[in-house]
């Protein structure tokens, strides 16, 4: 995955974007200038989005989108100090101000961009909630999970989603609720919850890290929207508009099947032909693209 969004640290985009903002004020841009790292909010752990490998370096696709902005506003996508959030000190810890950006996997709901003085840059990840269940049930269908306990994480989305979707099927449901994903998934591993729900690209994690992953599945049906993205504060659009400028420009590279590599091999390209190499000439080439 890392050599995928790899093409975060070669966009050339990014220069010209900070360009563009740096002629207006921009408090959280000049912070993360002054400061020379871009502080980011990843999830404390989650397969796939944000996780520590063996030497200790963060990896995941929100991990990557971190990079891409601090190669957005400092030229180096190396420049990024993670700031691992559980799922409850997520907002506030943006809010107060602790970190630049949160890339965590979080929904874009109506409540969290109205109510917490919050914006969403843009949906980086169309993901949907589901249900992990042991294979041995032969449940094809959450609607036929009448009667159960289900292991849920509180502070997300997850929990008042499942509970509609058992009021509105008519199911009979409880919660075991807890703080943490891995404790959710201990429970759901000791057999103390019939079902795990969460997000499906978190149950896929979760679900590769279970003893035998084959004896689990996570149901086909998906009761819910949940666009995920980064995440900025209200009082800074010109940040907001950054962070989102840079999402899409690496939606459009890689629409464009555009690498690092290529990235690296035009920009020596424009140096030769322009005599020098800099952001005004990398910005001709990423609006040429668009
Ligand atoms: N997308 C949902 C759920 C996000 C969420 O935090 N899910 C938990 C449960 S899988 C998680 O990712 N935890 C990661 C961690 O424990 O670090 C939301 O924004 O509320």
């Amino acid at each position: 995955m890392r050599g995928d969004l790899s093409v975060v640290r070669g966009l050339a985009l990014a220069a010209a974007l900070v360009a563009c903002v740096s002629a207006a004020e921009a408090g959280t841009l000049d912070d993360v200038r002054e400061r020379g790292t871009l502080l980011c909010g990843v999830s404390e752990g989650l397969r796939g989005f944000s996780q520590l490998d063996d030497d200790g370096v963060w990896r995941g696709f929100d991990v990557d989108f971190c990079h891409a902005v601090a190669a957005a506003t400092l030229g180096d996508g190396d420049l990024v100090e993670f700031v691992p959030l559980s799922t409850s000190a997520r907002f506030t810890a943006l809010s107060r101000g602790q970190i630049d950006l949160l890339s965590r996997n979080s929904t874009w709901t109506m409540s969290r961009d109205l109510g917490l003085g919050l914006s969403f840059a843009g949906v980086s990840y169309f993901d949907g909630q589901g249900f992990l269940v042991r294979a041995l049930y032969g449940v094809t269908s959450p609607y036929e999970l009448d009667g159960v306990t289900v292991c849920v994480v509180s502070g997300t989305t997850t929990e008042p989603n499942a509970a509609a979707f058992f009021a509105e099927a008519g199911l009979q449901a409880s919660f075991l609720r807890f703080d943490d994903r891995t404790e959710a998934r201990a429970a759901y591993a000791n057999d103390e919850c019939d079902a795990y729900t969460a997000d499906r690209s978190a149950l896929a994690a979760e679900r590769s890290q279970l003893d035998v992953p084959d004896d689990h599945v996570v149901l086909r049906d998906v009761i819910s929207k949940e666009p995920l993205g980064p995440v900025t504060r209200d009082d800074d659009p010109l940040w907001t508009d950054l962070v989102r400028w840079t999402l899409y420009g690496l939606i459009t590279a890689e629409e464009k099947g555009l690498s690092a590599e290529e990235v690296a091999g035009r920009r020596r390209w424009e140096a030769a032909a322009l005599g020098a190499p800099g952001v005004a000439s990398l910005g001709v080439s990423v609006v040429a693209l668009a």
